[in-house]
């Protein structure tokens, strides 16, 4: 359902590459939560100095992705993300139960400050198409930790799935740039992790932010594995 009392504006990153964009994008627009787009190209010229420009950013830190809301402004996906789960309380974006909501944002503080082999390793990129390249054991013990945590809840099949806790909501947001590296450079996953992955890919939000990554001309060197 559309919403439209959102006045709100999310500066970010480009598509290809920007994987912190990509979490508050994916959850906005798979909730129908109405919001504009304003780009800031990564590695482009004052970079830190454009996101600033925005109204009411002049005291963020400087990166993507931020949020612009009535002349204030929220920066860090994590906490953009909980600031639409206090302005959207009827979207459901953490599970209702409070433990499960704890267990939610216990996961999501894992991917938001650890899996460093991974994230580094495995930089996301949406348009590349899948390639086998060798994986170090820090990469496969940060796959299969993300794997533990995603069976875990996938095995409480809470209203029958088949996202993590139910219904897409900010956890798997905050992994979503993860499906994607998992996927492009062929990371073994178990065949629940494959159907959780292919149900996040087959959103149609995800497949609008995939067509669009398609389209755009950057690419960079230091993303090339
Ligand atoms: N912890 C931040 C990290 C944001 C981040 O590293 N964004 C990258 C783009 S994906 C960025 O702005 N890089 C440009 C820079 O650091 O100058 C978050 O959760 O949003």
């Amino acid at each position: 359902m559309e919403n439209a009392v959102a006045d709100l504006t999310l500066v970010m990153g480009n598509k290809n590459f920007s994987s912190w964009s990509f979490r508050p994008w994916i959850m906005m627009r798979h909730a129908g939560i109405t919001f504009e787009e304003s780009l800031v190209v990564l590695y482009s010229d004052n970079f830190k100095g454009q996101v600033r420009r925005h109204p009411g950013a002049g005291h963020v830190a400087g990166q993507v992705p931020v949020l612009l809301d009535g002349g204030e402004a929220v920066w860090g996906s994590f906490a953009i993300l909980e600031y639409l789960a206090d302005k959207f309380p009827d979207k459901g974006l953490w599970p209702e139960d409070i433990m499960m909501r704890a267990k939610a944002r216990s996961g999501a503080g894992e991917i938001h400050s650890g899996f460093t082999a991974l994230r580094s390793a495995l930089p996301m990129n949406i348009r590349l198409e899948p390639k086998q390249i060798p994986h170090s054991d820090g990469v496969m013990a940060d796959a299969a930790r993300i794997e533990e945590f995603w069976a875990e809840c996938l095995a409480r099949n809470l209203d029958g799935g088949p996202f993590l806790f139910g219904a897409f909501g900010n956890v798997d947001a905050m992994y979503a740039p993860v499906v994607n590296r998992l996927h492009v450079y062929k990371v073994p996953v178990s065949p629940i992790s494959r159907a959780y992955m292919d149900a996040v890919m087959a959103l149609p939000a995800w497949r609008e932010w995939d067509a669009a990554a398609r389209e755009e001309p950057w690419d960079y060197e230091l993303y090339i594995r």
